[in-house]
């Protein structure tokens, strides 16, 4: 009979947590690619209407975690999230600003809004993060965020590089990412109490890290399929037709 071993201790489990951040999407050639200002406007206008479905879908995936969590204290500190990307009537929160970022890069709101230029393999990365918040238990999915711990880093990148580069791209585009480096910072410090705090036994940290890799996963594939489509310009169906071609999302 094999012995289970031990539990990490808390700063071996957050030492684990951190060490996935060698997995983070800024290390994936086209983030790289736009870093180093090698990309074309129209592959930064693919990445910012293919993040849009992602961006939409964050206030939906918290939405879950909210109801299947029962903790009042929780859902009152969760909550600003989905505040933090809906904004607060009349002001457009996250989306808005990242409607923003969408005009300064070029694209139209109504394009963008459309969801037209969403790659099937993102549209599927992202559905399955949202799927597995709704089945997931609250703190599982809470802590599935947790790829956050390394976004004040990826969204400093893009405010320092991207300006020299990209000097096409208004500034009020920067607004989002200047708006996360806080925002994150403290999403990030509740995520990782929630974390700590749930996970104690070493089948329970083992699990967890694997819900961060799919995690980490899901951000890899987004730029995978980006970089498909609009790198080796073999975007879906790319045998068959030069025509965009595939499905706009079934749950409108
Ligand atoms: O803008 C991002 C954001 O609001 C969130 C919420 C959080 C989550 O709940 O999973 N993750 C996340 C991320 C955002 N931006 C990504 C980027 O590269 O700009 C990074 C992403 C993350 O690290 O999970």
């Amino acid at each position: 009979m094999t012995q289970t071993p031990e539990a990490l201790t808390t700063e071996q489990f957050q030492q684990a947590i951190i060490d996935k951040g060698q997995y983070y999407h800024i290390y994936h050639p086209f983030h790289v690619m736009m870093y180093e200002g090698r990309a074309t406007q129209q592959q930064i206008q693919a990445w910012v209407a293919n993040r849009y479905y992602y961006q939409i879908n964050i206030p939906l995936k918290d939405a879950a975690i909210m109801a299947n969590c029962p903790d009042q204290r929780v859902r009152q500190e969760w909550i600003q999230r989905m505040i933090d990307q809906d904004g607060e009537y009349p002001d457009g929160g996250g989306r808005e600003a990242w409607l923003q970022l969408a005009e300064s890069v070029g694209l139209s709101r109504e394009q963008v809004i459309s969801e037209e230029l969403v790659l099937p393999g993102v549209r599927f990365a992202v559905d399955a993060y949202v799927n597995f918040a709704r089945r997931a238990s609250w703190r599982e999915a809470a802590s599935s965020s947790l790829t956050e711990l390394f976004a004040p880093q990826i969204h400093q990148s893009r405010l320092d590089s991207w300006p020299q580069h990209y000097s096409w791209i208004d500034d009020k585009g920067y607004e989002y990412f200047r708006s996360r480096l806080s925002q994150a910072r403290r999403d990030v410090e509740h995520g990782l109490t929630i974390t700590l705090d749930s996970f104690t036994t070493f089948e329970q940290q083992e699990r967890m890290l694997e819900i961060l890799q799919f995690k980490l996963d899901i951000l890899w594939t987004i730029l995978d399929a980006l970089t498909l489509a609009h790198v080796h310009n073999e975007a879906p169906y790319h045998t068959v037709t030069s025509k965009r071609v595939w499905h706009k999302g079934l749950f409108k």
